[in-house]
């Protein structure tokens, strides 16, 4: 009975670790997506506690080697809640995580596991489970402080943020970013605003907008906003460049640009990716003061206003 009390004692200690997911600014205006840190070390039977510590919503998913990657919304098939159990068989995902919610993985082997989110592609990271007999090479406390410096590290970055494609005084920057590599996988900045956030124009004039960010998508809404925001409104047009086009004759009309993205990186061995539409134009016919609003990310502030002189 002894002996066998003894033997299960390294099993019945098994490690509790924690990590946080996403990191903001106090104005929401830049997100960290990343998992922080993005890299740790445990032993098999532990478990990690990923903690969402940002308004911008995430998941927390292990796919299988050489799973095709599925739609947030769609799971890897299926979600789990609160908690789930990984051992590189079958994929675990959360559904959409929001601020203050946490998620708990227990993993019963040894393996070197990638994690990632569903709804930000480059936002990686990799949990290493040795055998209980390995020794490992960092405590809690370490996680913590490097949580805490990859975040400010990100948040602070400045050139990030700054347009840098401007042809002419009527164009806004939609977002800018930065994606971060790390050892273990990749870490991103995202700026959600727009640089002019209320620019004046006169009535015939075109307003420019393009997408600077790197991976995430965003919108410019006039109006109503459409229930998917993935495609243009069916008012809008393709210019000769490729850049999607509106037409606003009244302040109560309304036009959608739709996912304004990057292409994403190319791989050897995949059919390449088409251009990213990263730019749509609106031209405004008549005097007034136009709102608009990032479809994805108004809640964290990116609204914006066209105000058109005569
Ligand atoms: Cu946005």
């Amino acid at each position: 009975m002894l002996v066998g009390g003894l033997l299960l004692l390294p099993q019945l200690s098994a490690a509790q670790w924690n990590a946080k997911v996403g990191a903001e600014s106090n104005d929401l205006a830049r997100q960290d997506l990343a998992f922080l840190p993005n890299e740790i070390w445990i032993h098999a039977g532990d478990s990690i506690t990923w903690s969402v510590t940002a308004a911008e919503p995430h998941t927390v998913t292990f796919l299988t080697d050489g799973q095709i990657r599925p739609p947030f919304n769609v799971g890897c098939p299926g979600f789990s809640a609160g908690s789930a159990t990984f051992d590189g068989t079958s994929c675990i995902t959360t559904g959409i995580l929001s601020k203050g919610e946490k998620f708990a993985v227990v993993f019963p082997v040894t393996g070197n596991f990638k994690l990632v989110c569903l709804i930000h592609e480059d936002m990686t990271g990799i949990v290493h489970v040795l055998a209980p007999s390995q020794p490992l090479p960092h405590g809690q406390e370490f996680y913590d402080r490097l949580a805490k410096t990859e975040s400010s590290a990100l948040l602070a970055d400045r050139d990030a943020a700054k347009p840098k494609h401007k042809h002419s005084q009527n164009d806004v920057a939609v977002g800018g970013g930065e994606i971060v590599a790390t050892g273990a996988g990749s870490d991103t900045l995202s700026a959600m605003h727009f640089s002019d956030p209320v620019i004046t124009v006169r009535a015939g004039d075109t307003v420019e907008w393009t997408n600077e960010d790197s991976t995430t998508a965003h919108t410019v809404t006039f109006g109503t906003e459409p229930q998917d925001p993935v495609p243009p409104s069916s008012n809008v047009t393709l210019d000769p460049d490729g850049a999607r086009h509106g037409l606003l004759n009244s302040i109560s009309d309304s036009v959608h640009s739709g996912f304004l993205q990057a292409a994403p990186q190319d791989r050897v061995g995949l059919a390449q990716a088409s251009p990213g539409v990263t730019c749509f134009r609106v031209t405004f016919s008549k005097p007034g003061i136009y709102p608009y609003i990032c479809a994805l990310h108004d809640g964290l502030g990116m609204k914006g206003k066209v105000v058109v002189l005569p």
